[in-house]
């Protein structure tokens, strides 16, 4: 018994509850050995009556409760002991869980029970019947068992394999329901046609470009299907880790539009249906933001707007969601890289002080303007924009933008300037910003027009033998070393030569012709005739690679878009015999029986390859050597704008994107 005033809920020698009420009564002695209950009472007061009423008929309610919102599996069991009640068809009939679908697993009362507690309830005939049934349900169950025993293990691997997939094969489709996207009207498809140059010898030139695509196209369709790009010494899968662990098939996305310009539509339609089937953003993996936008979403938004087909567009905007966590940073200025799955971003550990890039956070515009076209979201829109406020709001040394913003302080890191590597592509889509509103984002224009003045003032010099080169701005220091990738700017200031102020577009093409013949001459001071990585104009060197590292080729392709930009403007004859030059030694020199691979040194007779075939070889470096074998009128400029990774995105007189700006 308790010490204290505390009362058990029933007392040993208690008949009835010690909890009952107590109002109205003395309170009963609960002493040791003490009846709590007054003994001369023989019969119940009306009032407890009435509680022991209650009580009762709360019990029952509890019961039916019980029977109505317990789960299946317990009422079943709950079934068993109210089987005195039911008839036996009734309880067969239950209704059982489709996970619970088995021949063992039928709603029966176990035999014991049936036989030995309720004897004389079920009828007979019924009790044989179940037998019957519950004898067949074990036959079939040990019949399944033997048969199942008999197989090799070879057999019952594959059996399991085939479930699996399946399985696996079921999840996908379930997850692959695509996200309904505004109707947004298609723009006028201008100039895509087969581009056939009238000139037999033009065309034979154009054909080997294709065969050459087709070389690079079947060795990664045969050793590398999937991966991101080709080891085509190896012939297996590359990865490389600008699309972390993951294997998204960027080879194809990327070679989509070319496959599509070159008239290789088996190629195409092979590509598509990989895409549709297993391209899936929800890896965890750690990708560049901007090579993923520029190769990813510039590829898939090509091949949307040239062949029509929704896939593409819808790809495209998934990947697009799946980079706006990159964003999320103190200024705004997005990180180099993001998770694709957890959305978690970060920088390179070797970029100054933690910072971002400019060229990767500057290469962003064109793809997501599209994106807010195409989806009605402002979000794509706004996150460029307000990177373009807010560096249009900083200092800027000499007037040139450093390579290097850290994105939790807003601060520059260190002030290296540069027009290739980490530099490039934030001037070049400066410019296309300004074509792609078919020239109405004029604010665009004119931070492209200061930034290249501050570039030639600061950068851009000439050699002793008299060669253009655009040098490396360090710490207020010139440094007097071009790049492989700085090559481009002599198609960029081709094509901005248009619509330059103080009526310098003349200059402006003359600089572009000087840069690519500075670049030609890259590529023809070598034993290869193809360009090094990065060359000197310093100590009587002139336009050659000095230190071991900077003497490979990668299939890069900024001198070959260079001579199609200088081509286009100019018509020179000698743009296409340098870009046919080129062709040729990719040919001789990089062409292996699994594709096409970089080499380690131009310089040497005797090269050796570093086994990789880059996606951008299939992107960028086929396609401007297709487009400059091809007539004009195969994606005209006035039409069309090259995204930085050769993805023709549609000027705005062909889609129109002003409703979509804030
Ligand atoms: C491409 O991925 C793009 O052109 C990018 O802008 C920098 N360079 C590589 C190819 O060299």
């Amino acid at each position: 018994m308790p010490s204290s005033s505390y009362v058990s809920l029933f007392d040993s020698n208690m008949t009835t509850p010690a909890l009952l009420p107590l109002s109205g009564r003395r309170i009963p002695t609960l002493s040791p050995g003490a009846a709590s209950f007054p003994h001369h009472r023989a019969t119940l007061r009306l009032s407890e009556k009435f509680i022991l009423l209650l009580i009762l008929s709360a019990f029952i309610t509890l019961c039916f409760g019980a029977f109505f919102f317990l789960p299946d599996n317990s009422k079943h069991k709950i079934s068993l002991y109210f089987a005195p009640f039911i008839s036996p068809s009734t309880l067969i009939s239950l209704p059982v869980p489709a996970s619970e679908k088995h021949p063992h697993s039928v709603m029966l009362p176990p035999p014991s029970f049936t036989v030995g507690m309720v004897p004389g309830f079920l009828q007979a005939e019924e009790e044989e019947s179940l037998r019957d049934k519950i004898r067949v349900d074990h036959e079939r169950a040990l019949q399944e068992a033997k048969e199942k025993l008999r197989k090799s293990r070879d057999e019952l691997r594959a059996e399991i394999q085939t479930e699996k997939s399946k399985v696996v094969e079921d999840l996908k489709k379930k997850k692959e329901v695509p996200k309904p996207l505004p109707p947004v009207p298609m723009p006028k498809v201008v100039g895509v046609n087969d581009g056939d140059p009238v000139e037999p010898d033009v065309k034979e030139k154009r054909d080997k470009i294709r065969e050459m695509m087709k070389h690079a196209w079947d060795s990664y369709r045969q050793y590398g299907w999937g991966h991101n790009e080709l080891k085509p010494l190896a012939k297996k899968g590359h990865s490389t880790n600008i699309f972390g662990n993951s294997q998204m098939g960027a080879t194809i996305v990327d070679a989509l539009d070319s496959l599509y310009m070159m008239g290789l539509h088996d190629e195409f339609k092979d590509g598509q249906e990989w895409i549709e089937q297993n391209l899936d953003f929800s890896v965890n993996a750690e990708v560049s933001v901007f090579e993923v936008n520029i190769r990813f979403i510039g590829g898939l938004l090509a091949a949307y707007y040239l062949s029509g087909q929704e896939v593409f567009k819808v790809k495209a905007v998934q990947l697009a969601e799946k980079l706006l966590p990159a964003f999320n940073t103190p200024t705004g200025i997005p990180w180099a890289m993001v998770n694709l799955k957890s959305g978690v971003g970060r920088n390179w550990g070797w970029a100054s002080a933690g910072s971002s890039i400019l060229a990767e956070f500057g290469t962003l515009h064109m793809e997501f303007v599209h994106l807010t076209y195409l989806t009605g979201n402002p979000a794509y829109y706004q996150k460029v924009m307000h990177i373009r406020k807010l560096l249009a709001k900083m200092d800027r040394p000499n007037g040139l933008y450093p390579n290097y913003l850290n994105p939790r302080t807003g601060r520059w890191g260190q002030h290296h300037t540069s027009v290739g590597g980490l530099g490039d592509s934030f001037y070049e889509y400066l410019l296309k910003a300004w074509l792609m509103s078919d020239k109405t984002d004029t604010e665009a224009r004119k931070t492209y027009d200061d930034a290249i003045e501050a570039i030639e003032r600061h950068l851009i010099r000439k050699s002793n033998g008299g060669l253009t080169f655009i040098g490396e701005w360090k710490n207020g220091h010139l440094e007097r070393k071009m790049g492989h990738l700085t090559c481009f700017a002599g198609g960029m200031f081709a094509l901005g030569a248009d619509g330059s102020p103080d009526d310098k577009a003349g200059h402006y093409l003359q600089l572009g012709a000087e840069i690519a013949h500075t670049c030609h001459e890259s590529y023809d001071r070598t034993v290869l005739k193809l360009g090094p990585e990065a060359f000197k104009f310093d100590s009587g060197l002139e336009a050659v690679a000095v230190r071991q590292n900077e003497k490979y080729y990668i299939l890069r392709p900024e001198v070959i878009e260079t001579y199609w930009y200088m081509w286009r403007f100019t018509h020179d004859p000698k743009y296409r015999q340098w870009g046919w030059e080129a062709a040729q030694a990719i040919d001789k020199y990089c062409r292996v029986s699994g594709g096409f691979s970089g080499v380690k040194d131009v310089y040497s007779s005797n090269p050796t390859y570093d086994d990789v075939q880059q996606s951008f070889f299939l992107a960028e470096t086929l396609k401007y050597l297709y487009l400059l074998f091809s007539s004009d009128d195969l994606m005209p400029l006035e039409s069309w704008v090259f995204n930085t990774e050769a993805h023709p995105l549609p000027r705005e007189n062909g889609v129109k994107l002003q409703h979509c700006r804030s």
